[in-house]
């Protein structure tokens, strides 16, 4: 290119041009870093690629890696970069969105580690002019009532819960299991509303296919729904029903049933004394990848496509068409089992 410039100009022509080319050149270069400075690529047209940020609460939990593996399919097609944060509390959440905004970006979806923290991500947002979607668990305002003003999708949970207590009958009939023989432990998380219904939602049917109210020992795990401090509630409700002969266990997610069936395990109930039926099917398939069965009989498995795809394309929608996304989104599930899961979960894009 220089060589074809130069030749028809003389001396002071050509040191004219050299110097526009290397402007050009310097200005080029200087452009191109200046947008990694802001950390942003550019999509095929040199524009700055839009953010967003998607912040959940246990980043270990398969049901969360799920969600950022979707979100960055939406990413890759729609072209949009995603920035994935874990952030366990308030303090991480708060740190976390103030750094998105100083990244430029326009907006955030997030699954907080306690949903108590509605308000003040409300006003962070509003701060830093973010947009705001909240996935999985719904924000509680200051009136202890959920923020129906904030974006949100969430699992039909009482009717997912129903689909447990409905698995759960429907074997023990199979079993031949007595009534007077049996009793259900569900483990919650008594502050999450989502995890309520679905405890709500399997108990009220257990209770309608004729299994004695009294006979369903609820425990509650303190921290985050995670195996281990299911486990130690678990341990609680049993240490309290010593005399049971056989366990339905039931929870407000795998997490927690398993935690169930741990701690039986360790009390010597084992498989052919447990049914145990989760809800998410991403961690529970773990007992089922094991050659001996375990308690594990079941689980009704849910959509983190749409907890990260779908979120991620709303957002990205709402930033760039000023699409309002829709306020409430209730996804379904799917009951699976050792049996049809990998078929099911292959269908679902969740296994390869
Ligand atoms: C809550 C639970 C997760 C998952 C999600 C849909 O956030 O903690 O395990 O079930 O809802």
């Amino acid at each position: 290119m220089r060589m074809i410039l130069s030749k028809p100009i003389r001396r002071k022509g050509n040191t004219m041009w050299r110097y526009i080319l290397t402007t050009t050149l310097v200005a080029f270069v200087g452009l191109t870093v200046c947008g990694c400075d802001k950390g942003g690529a550019t999509d095929a047209n040199g524009n700055e690629k839009v953010k967003i940020g998607f912040l959940v609460k246990q980043p270990e939990e398969p049901w969360f890696q799920n969600e950022w593996k979707f979100a960055d399919e939406a990413a890759a097609k729609y072209g949009f970069d995603v920035i994935k944060i874990g952030t366990p509390d308030g303090e991480k959440v708060l740190t976390a969105i103030d750094n998105l905004a100083a990244k430029g970006a326009k907006g955030f979806i997030i699954c907080t580690p306690d949903v108590r923290l509605g308000p003040a991500i409300v006003d962070a947002a509003k701060r830093n002019d973010l947009k705001l979607f909240s996935v999985d668990d719904r924000f509680i305002g200051s009136d202890g009532k959920p923020m129906k003003d904030v974006h949100y999708m969430g699992i039909s949970a009482r009717k997912i819960g129903n689909m447990v207590g409905k698995a759960l009958a429907e074997e023990m009939k199979k079993r031949g299991w007595k009534a007077e023989d049996t009793a259900a432990m569900g483990i919650g998380l008594q502050e999450l509303e989502t995890a309520r219904e679905r405890i709500e939602g399997a108990t009220e049917t257990l209770v309608a296919a004729g299994f004695p109210k009294d006979k369903i020992h609820i425990g509650q795990v303190t921290g985050m729904a995670d195996v281990n401090n299911a486990f130690n509630a678990a341990d609680v409700v049993l240490t309290q029903h010593r005399d049971v002969k056989n366990w339905l266990v039931f929870g407000m997610n795998d997490e927690a049933v398993l935690g169930g069936i741990r701690a039986l395990e360790g009390r010597n109930v084992g498989v052919d004394r447990t049914i145990g039926v989760g809800i998410g099917g991403s961690t529970g398939k773990g007992d089922w990848e094991m050659e001996k069965p375990t308690g594990f009989f079941a689980a009704v498995l849910i959509s983190p496509r749409h907890h990260g795809y779908m979120t991620s394309e709303f957002m990205y929608k709402w930033i760039t068409e000023g699409k309002e996304p829709p306020m409430t989104t209730f996804t379904d599930g799917i009951l699976i089992n050792r049996d049809n899961y990998k078929k099911i979960m292959k269908e679902q894009g969740l296994l390869d």
